[in-house]
């Protein structure tokens, strides 16, 4: 069976312990690969290789640290086909997704930051008569980077590709459930001749590899995605060591349809922002509000859409919800949907999916539409992370706003209006980080990513990112 290897100090290295974790297939629940089972003796050589290689990557001029990045974008293209398979096995999404989003994105990513270092800029102050003031940004050290599982190589390349351009070195910690795509990219970095120790990848699970590395005093600065409760330990371990912390975490986002909204778009798109990845994504639009005078014609027409998604073979091109990433994932949502019926709701369509053939043992769940809720039970203000929506009525602009915001979360939020002055005053009352209108997930990487309340601290994307993995440093001088 194939053995994932750790990257460390430019080298493909068994863990210390030489003990391994099953990886499973979830479209056929069966373990197809072993993930090093890592721990805090991976952790030191890592972070060891990267503060010694922060000594030179820090003073390697941008353009050659672009022009590696660059190389590296240039090989995930050359190996598109295997890398989208191999997260599709990996994660149990639909291939023809995976090839369409994941992958792509995963260059995009480092394509991007290679070039926006190159006209990244500080300021420079005239303080009137008496003085100039201008700021270095320097990199910061050796930089935590923890990804999740939902998709690997796409959130696993947004962190380090800016903070690798801004010359930091880099201990990543990919999922412990979908590692296979950051061991094939560290094969990448070999064949790339990206100097050893800029990057360390160190396999295993959260609290043996993930935690170390957070606690580690050589490692000023952390950049974690994940689940809320997991950021609120980083956070609680980082706060006392003063380290610069990102936090990308939960959402419960809301997707608000007037009834002046383009109908077919809202629909079609709504399914989209629903069920995507499985309804993996934290910028899911979890819960649906429809305005009165519309509901009864949504509902019809989305769960008559919903009921023709083909749930199946992840590797099929046919498909359009693959399997939840977990046994133990599968099992939290097919609960939610449980409670949601506990609770007083009504499901309309979806539930668990037993699929035939070579998929007969995976974790599928056919997308769930659930009416009938109040906007403040446990089901509408909890994460759920599956392709699970709830489709409330509402009456008054104030009212949906208070629905809307009425959650600990506050990544995304979604409207479909054809109304542009309402857009804009809704835009400006909602509590999230980010606001579609008519649309869902068009993304700019320009853009400020990131939530308010518990969807985390900080933002990612564009400028945001580069100030974030570099440190100011103010030089005054008198006239
Ligand atoms: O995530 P974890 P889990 C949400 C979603 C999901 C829930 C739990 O609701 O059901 O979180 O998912 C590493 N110190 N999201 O438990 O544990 C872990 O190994 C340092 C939303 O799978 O947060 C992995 O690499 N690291 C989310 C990473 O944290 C630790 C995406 C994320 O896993 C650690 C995923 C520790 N003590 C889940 N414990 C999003 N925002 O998109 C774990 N990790």
């Amino acid at each position: 069976m194939q053995k994932i290897s750790n990257y460390i100090n430019g080298e493909l290295v068994p863990p210390v312990s030489n003990e391994y974790l099953d990886n499973y297939d979830p479209a056929i629940g069966k373990v197809y690969s072993l993930i090093p089972d890592s721990d805090m003796r991976d952790v030191k050589h890592a972070v060891e290789s990267a503060r010694m290689a922060f000594e030179i990557w820090s003073q390697v001029p941008a353009q050659r640290r672009s022009d590696i990045l660059m190389k590296i974008a240039d090989l995930i293209d050359r190996d598109h086909e295997v890398l989208a398979v191999a997260e599709s096995i990996d994660n149990g999404k639909p291939v023809k997704l995976a090839g369409k989003v994941d992958i792509p994105r995963a260059s995009a990513n480092l394509r991007f930051y290679a070039t926006a270092i190159l006209h990244f800029a500080s300021e420079a102050h005239h303080t009137d008569q008496a003085a100039i003031n201008y700021t270095l940004r320097k990199p910061v050290g050796v930089t935590c980077c923890i990804s999740p599982w939902n998709l690997p190589l796409y959130l696993f390349t947004w962190k380090i590709a800016p903070a690798l351009a801004a010359g930091n070195t880099v201990v990543a910690k990919p999922s412990e459930l979908t590692p296979y795509t950051a061991f094939l990219l560290s094969k990448l970095c070999v064949e790339a001749g990206l100097p050893p120790g800029v990057l360390n990848i160190v396999h295993g699970a959260g609290d043996k590899v993930g935690q170390p590395i957070v606690e580690h005093p050589d490692v000023p600065i952390i950049s974690f995605t994940g689940g809320t409760t997991t950021g609120k330990r980083i956070a609680s371990i980082a706060g006392p060591m003063f380290k610069k912390t990102s936090l990308e975490l939960g959402g419960k986002n809301p997707n608000i349809i007037f009834s002046d909204c383009d109908f077919d778009q809202a629909v079609s798109t709504s399914i989209h922002s629903s069920f995507s990845n499985q309804g993996e994504i934290c910028l899911c639009g979890s819960r649906i509000f429809v305005e009165e005078d519309l509901y009864e014609k949504f509902v019809e027409a989305f769960v008559g859409q919903v009921k023709a998604l083909t749930v199946g073979d992840p590797l099929e091109d046919g498909t359009r919800v693959g399997a939840l990433v977990s046994a133990a994932h599968r099992d939290k949502v097919l609960s939610y949907i449980q409670l949601a019926q506990e609770e007083g709701g009504t499901l309309l369509t979806g539930g668990e999916e037993q699929l035939s053939g070579r998929c007969e043992n995976g974790y599928f769940i056919r997308p769930a539409v659930i009416t009938g809720l109040a906007s403040n039970c446990r089901t509408n203000q909890e994460e759920i992370f599956g392709p699970v929506v709830t489709i409330m009525p509402f009456t008054r602009e104030d009212e949906v706003i208070e629905y809307a915001n009425s959650t600990a979360y506050g990544l995304s939020a979604t409207l479909w209006t054809e109304n542009l002055t309402r857009a804009h005053r809704m835009a400006d009352r909602l509590k999230s980080g980010i606001i579609w209108i008519n649309c869902w997930l068009l993304r700019d990487l320009r853009t400020p990513f990131g939530g308010m309340k518990q969807s985390g601290v900080g933002r990612e994307g564009g400028w945001e990112a580069l100030r974030f993995f570099t440190e100011p440093k103010n030089v005054c001088i008198k006239l």
